[in-house]
Formats: C-alpha cells, structure tokens, sequence
C-alpha cells in the first residue's frame, strides 16, 4: 500500500494544513509528529528505503523498534500537502533507544525537525503515562498564547485558573491543566527535559514567548486541544484589552458542578 494513501498519513497532512490555515506556523515554524502502529507501519514497509543509523542525542528505551512520521527540519508547513516526501519523512528508533534512521520521505537531504529531541523524550513519556494511547504531538507558535507569556507569571496554576475561567468548554477540555515552560533555546535537550517533565501530569505545556505543545491519542483531540487552549488566550487578551475589570466570572462551585456534570476531576489548585 502507498503511505500517501493510509488513513493516518492524510490525517497528519490534513493537520498540518489545518494549522498552516489557522495562522499557527509562520516560515517554518511548528512541527508535528505521529507514532505509528506496528500494523500500520506493516503494510507499508515495502516502500521503505533504510539509510545509515545515526545518534539521536538522548536515549528513549521506551521507544525501541518505534517507527514515526515527522515534519522535516526547516520545511514550511504551507508546503506539506503538495510536497509530502519533500517536507516529511518517517524514522526508525534502533533497538536500543540510542539511534534512529531515516526509512522514507526527507527527499534532497531534508533531515528531521530540529526539535526532535524533544519529540521523541516526550513520546516516551506520553506513552508510559497513557498506557500506549497518546500517539501524536504538536508544536505550533498561536499568537495570543504567545502574546499571554508576556503578561500572566509564567505558572501552571496561573495560566490554567484564567484560561479556564475565562471560556466554560476549557476544563472540558483540559482537565488536568497546562504546564508553562520558561524561555529556553529552540531544539535544545532542555526544553525536551522540562517539557517532559511536564508531560508526566499535562498533555499541553506553554512555551514562553515561542509557542505551544499539544499531545493526544489522535490528530482531531491534539488539534483541537492545541485550537481550544489559543481560543481561550483569545478571549483572555480580549477581556484584558478591553481595559475593563470582569463583572461576573464562573465560580468555584460552578465549576465543581460542571465536573460533577461531565464525570471530571479538577485540581482545587485551579479553583481558586
Ligand atoms: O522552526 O518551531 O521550535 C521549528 C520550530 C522550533
Ligand atoms: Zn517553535
């Protein structure tokens, strides 16, 4: 079977322009990647081409024999669905956890994204806590979330209590909170420590004054995570631009009662 044709691969590429068309990857900015199913990386071995195993600078044991698809470093995301094998390419994780090739895609010496680190530490976290679920993670630079980094204190419980109370869907849709990262360098081994760090009680982390980080089980609820999270920082910016004090706002026991509703736990430390 041709990888272009598989479910997953038109879901990624769809993704991606999704993303492009919301704004969220300016230049080459922002990278995806997918963790593929032994069964779907099965049917479509045929058409891999094994190159030279290289060092991926970190060790994830967890991800050994993993196959994944992932944005080339430097692409543009606007470029994705009409040059796939130019933009994107799919890797093979060594049995060790030390090493990695290219099997397909990364045509003309393209390589993959420079936050590949980053990527990999945070799929071996991810699928530790979930039990194999999370499949997809996401990197974007959202305006308003961006914008935000600049004027809530760069904390977990900051961010999330305002984001949360400022549009009803978001504990919905982020129970468990966001994380908030500060300032550290693009690509860096850092970064992918301190997002992974977080990545153990969070599935999205704030990047401050860069961008975001969304994981998922599936590209629909890491998308719409990642859509949800900017809406809110949206509207937060809206309401503080609007150089107004709030008139009302959901209480605490508003919110208790929507996740009585909706089957949910929410941290108190939210709540306040
Ligand atoms: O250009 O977004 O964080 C790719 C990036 C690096
Ligand atoms: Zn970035």
């Amino acid at each position: 079977m041709l990888i272009q044709e598989t479910e997953w691969f038109k879901g990624f590429v769809r993704m991606a322009d999704d993303g492009y068309g919301m704004g969220w990857h300016e230049c080459n900015g922002g990278n995806l990647s997918y963790r593929i199913r032994e069964e779907e990386a099965e049917v479509v071995k045929e058409s891999f081409k094994n190159r030279e195993w290289k060092d991926i600078g970190t060790n994830v044991p967890g991800l050994c024999g993993e196959f994944f698809l992932i944005t080339g470093s430097g692409k543009f995301f606007r470029n994705i669905s009409l040059m796939p094998e130019d933009t994107l390419g799919i890797i093979e994780v060594d049995s060790t956890g030390s090493r990695y090739r290219l099997v397909w895609g990364y045509v003309n010496g393209a390589v993959p994204t420079s936050e590949l680190i980053t990527h990999l530490m945070n799929h071996q976290v991810k699928k530790r806590v979930t039990e194999g679920r999370s499949r997809v993670i996401y990197h974007a630079h959202p305006s308003d979330i961006i914008a935000l980094s600049f004027i809530l204190p760069l904390e977990d419980e900051v961010f999330t209590r305002e984001l949360w109370g400022i549009m009803t869907e978001c504990p919905i849709v982020f129970p468990k909170g966001i994380g908030v990262v500060p300032w550290l360098v693009p690509g860096s081994v850092e970064l992918g420590k301190a997002t992974a760090k977080l990545m153990e009680k969070y599935d999205a982390a704030v990047w401050a004054h860069h961008g975001m980080f969304a994981t998922g089980e599936d590209f629909d609820h890491t998308f719409g995570l990642m859509h949800t999270i900017e809406k809110s920082a949206g509207i937060l910016i809206r309401q503080m631009s609007a150089g107004r004090e709030k008139l009302s706002c959901i209480t605490a026991d508003q919110f208790r009662s929507l996740a009585d509703r909706y089957g949910i736990s929410l941290d108190e430390r939210f709540l306040q």
